[in-house]
């Protein structure tokens, strides 16, 4: 058994029930194989086993009451992961859903890519089993208080920085920043994603999206072609979908399919963005009202016949495993030529295999969604500069990440001899620089 595979074998006996962080793990090390074998210094200081372990896991309770008086307890979670090249920097997720292999799996993503953006940053993820939806404003509100009551002892701007992600968007950041100045009585960039007016960043909420196709780009450009004309399928409607659909339809692609966790509308002539974002933006409802409100389209209740699809590209903007090898197998019979994730680990491992295997493009979510977190980064840096740059500035500052990234696990693929496999590129560059720096600080 090789040093990877022990670790590996290891962190499933002492994590058990934690399948989610098993399915990162598994991808993440399996990649770094190559890498471990160049450097046998890093097994002697037990390099890998630190990294999967977390430094700090907070769990705590996040008591709060509804409009009616009732009152209801949620967990609340911050896993500070790794902070060997920054303060720990992740979002926080709000989902029924959410368990602490959730909140590790997304924490350990985090570490690489934070590390790939360029910028000094460490991985940390959090969050809570409160759903905000059909909440009032006022109950989201009480929620957020609640969280941040306990939050702020563990958070700060050289600490740690949380920002948005699944059901966490600039509501729930006004809120809970509100609730941090108040207790500490700081205006400072302890949170990224903050409204424009109180110390946001321009571009922060195109960001994931944007850099998203800014990738896909750079990767279809690479090959000599482009996304002008192309047929694009992207699922979810949150704040990466509707930003990745609003790029991609900028440079040429027709997006004509995107869903919600009830189902997915089917728009031939590609998906009008301006009624979506009403929808989900202004009135927080659901995909279904498009088809009632652009004449000639389909809903389809399910998510899943969404990959059935015929497209060229594939943006799964959504949540984890939401491609499965099914899903995969309909997509390349369909003749997918680029899939790029702008979800976290949305594709299964045995569905990432298959595109790899059928010669699609395949740029995985560490790399393809990490213009959220830079531009998160540059959030920080304007923040504590006390100072605000100009939309063309930071966008054209974006850009250029999302293409050095790109081109990063491309040379790293290389250099390791699994040239074109951006999933073990993306791990080895991320993790080349994270352990640079843990070898540094000794063992810690
Ligand atoms: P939002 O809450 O804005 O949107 C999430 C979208 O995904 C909604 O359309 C939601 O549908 C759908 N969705 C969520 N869970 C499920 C599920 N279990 N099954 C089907 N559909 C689901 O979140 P974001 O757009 O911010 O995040 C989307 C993904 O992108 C996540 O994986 C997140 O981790 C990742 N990401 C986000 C970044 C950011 O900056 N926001 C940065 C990098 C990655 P419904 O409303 O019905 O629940
Ligand atoms: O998964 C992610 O990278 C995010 N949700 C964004 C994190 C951040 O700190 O901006």
């Amino acid at each position: 058994m090789n040093y990877v595979e022990r670790v590996l074998e290891e962190l499933k006996r002492k994590n058990p029930n934690e399948p989610e962080f098993h399915q990162a793990a598994t991808e993440i090390l399996t990649g770094l194989a190559p890498v471990t074998a160049r450097h046998p210094e890093y097994e002697k200081a037990a390099l890998l086993e630190r990294f999967v372990e977390p430094e700090r896991v907070i769990l705590f309770r996040v008591p709060w009451t509804d409009d009616n008086g009732c009152v209801h307890v949620n967990k609340g979670y911050r896993v500070q992961f790794n902070s060997a090249i920054g303060p720990y920097k992740g979002g926080l997720r709000f989902h029924p859903s959410v368990n602490l292999s959730i909140m590790k799996f997304l924490g350990l993503e985090q570490i690489l890519k934070n590390s790939l953006t360029g910028l000094p940053i460490g991985g940390g993820k959090g969050g809570s089993d409160f759903d905000p939806k059909e909440k009032s404003d006022l109950e989201v509100m009480r929620f957020c208080q609640s969280f941040m009551t306990e939050l702020y002892r563990h958070i700060g701007q050289d600490t740690d920085v949380p920002a948005g992600d699944i059901g966490v968007g600039g509501r729930e950041i006004g809120y809970l920043f509100g609730q941090y100045k108040r207790i500490r009585d700081e205006h400072v960039g302890v949170l990224t994603g903050r409204g424009l007016s109180y110390g946001g960043s321009l571009v922060r909420t195109e960001a994931t999206g944007y850099g998203l196709v800014y990738m896909a780009e750079e990767a279809l450009a690479c090959r000599g072609d482009s996304l002008a004309g192309k047929t694009a399928v992207i699922s979810g409607s949150g704040n990466v979908a509707i930003y990745a659909c609003e790029k991609a339809a900028a440079l040429g692609a027709k997006v004509v399919a995107m869903y919600d966790s009830n189902g997915y509308v089917y728009d031939r002539e590609g998906i009008k963005l301006d009624v979506v974002k009403r929808i989900k933006e202004v009135e927080r409802g659901r995909i279904k009202e498009y088809a009632a409100r652009v004449k000639g389209t389909e809903y389809h209740e399910g998510c899943k016949g969404i990959w059935t699809i015929p497209c060229d590209v594939a943006l799964p903007c959504a949540t984890q495993n939401e491609i499965d090898l099914e899903s995969a197998n309909a997509l390349i019979r369909n003749g997918v030529k680029l899939v790029a994730e702008g979800a976290n680990m949305p594709t299964t491992l045995d569905g990432i295999k298959a595109f790899q295997s059928a010669g699609v493009v395949f740029l995985p979510a560490k790399a393809a969604n990490a213009g959220g977190v830079a531009t998160s980064a540059l959030e920080m840096a304007q923040s504590s500069g006390r100072m605000y740059w100009r939309f063309e500035e930071v966008d054209a500052k974006l850009k250029h990440i999302m293409v050095s990234i790109y081109h990063n696990m491309d040379n790293a693929a290389k250099e390791y001899g699994v040239a074109g496999d951006f999933v073990a590129g993306a791990n080895i560059a991320g993790f080349m620089k994270v352990a640079d720096a843990m070898m540094a600080h000794g063992i810690v």
